[in-house]
């Protein structure tokens, strides 16, 4: 702080004096004095002499004096402040360039009075004059670029960056749980051999429910009845019309899982939300039994839960399987059984409907909540947080 500010004052200092020496050369009187003594040039005495007058645009330390003291500035405000107090200096120093160099300048009147000179001294002056033009034009050039190096050197020091500072501190952000949720489940049915599929949210009536075995006035629409966007499409209650465009397109057989957003008209509360989403898994083959569906739940239970779960299915309604299961799982050793989803052997109805023989090919699927999965893994217990966006949410996962 006290160099600093000690280097400031002797930088000033020196750019007042020269400054003030320079306005001096610019003296009308100086300049007069100069071409009086133009008689005399061929003298080297005269012309030692005048050189000395002229010292200030011939002295390089002032310059080497403020760059030293530049640098022991440590504040690069305070360094373009000083910076700007070379402007006057580079003004003064073009102001003599024009009166003693320029057009009109004393080294160009003079000249033109080399003409009245006596003959034999006409030579010897003409030389002499030649010389000191010449002098003043390198020191003044010299002068120049030193100011220029000067305002480089001082930019550069400005911009310079301190490699040893901390840096600004950034936080990378990660996926949100809900997509590592996803991303995971993915990986443990792409390993085992199925495909992963998506498709629209605004669907038609016929993806959603039709093709599902729900037809009209079927008292299950009212259950999957969602946010209707015209007459017969809607925002999508579940992943399933995913499965039918699946189908249409491909024969058997289809191992697919079809994970995604869905909306429901629900009122939110603590396990209930308009959006959520759902994995949705469908295997048709030849051959496939219920055995087989419990299978892969158990085995996906296990993957993603742990190998500490039990798992249990029991009976249940859905128009689009039969016979439908509800999925249940618990901890070992724990009482109670957590429900994970339905699943079920798709109805023939439906194998029908997309141009699958009943009779030759079987199905299974089931549908899962993701939100509910990552409910039960990580201990939540409402569903909303998923959507509130609560940094002290996200980051703990
Ligand atoms: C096709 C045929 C059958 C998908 C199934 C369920 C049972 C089920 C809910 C569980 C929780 C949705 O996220 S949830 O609210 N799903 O109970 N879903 S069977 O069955 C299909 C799907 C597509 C072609």
């Amino acid at each position: 702080m006290n160099s600093s500010n000690g280097s400031l004052k002797v930088v000033e200092q020196t750019l007042n004096q020269t400054q003030e020496q320079l306005f001096l050369l610019l003296d009308p009187s100086i300049l007069t004095n100069i071409q009086k003594q133009f008689q005399t040039f061929s003298d080297p005495k005269v012309l030692e002499d005048i050189k000395k007058q002229l010292r200030p645009i011939a002295d390089p330390h002032i310059f080497a004096d403020i760059k030293k003291n530049l640098r022991a500035l440590g504040d690069a405000t305070t360094r373009a402040d000083v910076l700007k107090q070379l402007r006057p200096i580079s003004e003064a120093f073009e102001a003599i360039r024009v009166e003693y160099l320029g057009r009109k300048g004393i080294f160009a009147q003079m000249f033109k009075e080399l003409g009245q000179l006596a003959p034999d001294k006409r030579a010897k002056t003409g030389q002499n004059l030649n010389a000191l033009k010449k002098w003043v034009s390198n020191a003044l050039e010299e002068r120049h670029n030193e100011l220029k190096a000067l305002s480089e050197a001082s930019i550069i020091a400005e911009e310079k960056v301190d490699l040893t500072l901390p840096g600004v501190y950034h936080s990378l952000g990660h996926l949100h749980l809900l997509t590592q949720v996803q991303q995971e489940i993915e990986s443990i049915f792409l390993h085992m051999g199925f495909d992963v599929a998506t498709g629209p949210e605004i669907e038609s009536e016929y993806y959603n429910f039709e093709a599902l075995n729900i037809p009209e006035d079927h008292p299950a629409r009212e259950e999957w009845d969602s946010f209707y966007i015209d007459d017969s499409h809607l925002l999508r209650p579940h992943t399933s019309p995913v499965q039918i465009r699946v189908m249409e397109q491909t024969d058997p057989p289809v191992r697919i899982i079809c994970p995604g957003r869905c909306y429901r008209r629900d009122t939110q509360d603590a396990t209930h939300s308009p959006v959520f989403h759902q994995v949705e898994l469908l295997w048709v083959e030849e051959g496939l039994s219920l055995a087989n569906l419990k299978y892969v739940i158990e085995y996906f239970v296990h993957e993603f839960f742990g190998a500490e779960y039990e798992m249990r299915l029991s009976g249940d309604f859905f128009p689009f399987t039969e016979p439908s299961v509800q999925v249940h799982m618990r901890s070992l050793g724990s009482s109670d059984w957590l429900e994970l989803g339905g699943a079920g052997m798709v109805d023939p109805a439906v194998l029908a409907k997309v141009g699958y023989d009943p009779e030759k090919v079987t199905g299974f699927a089931f549908g899962f909540g993701i939100e509910r999965m990552a409910m039960l893994r990580y201990g939540i217990d409402d569903i909303r947080t998923f959507l509130t966006n609560d940094l002290r949410f996200i980051e703990q996962f």
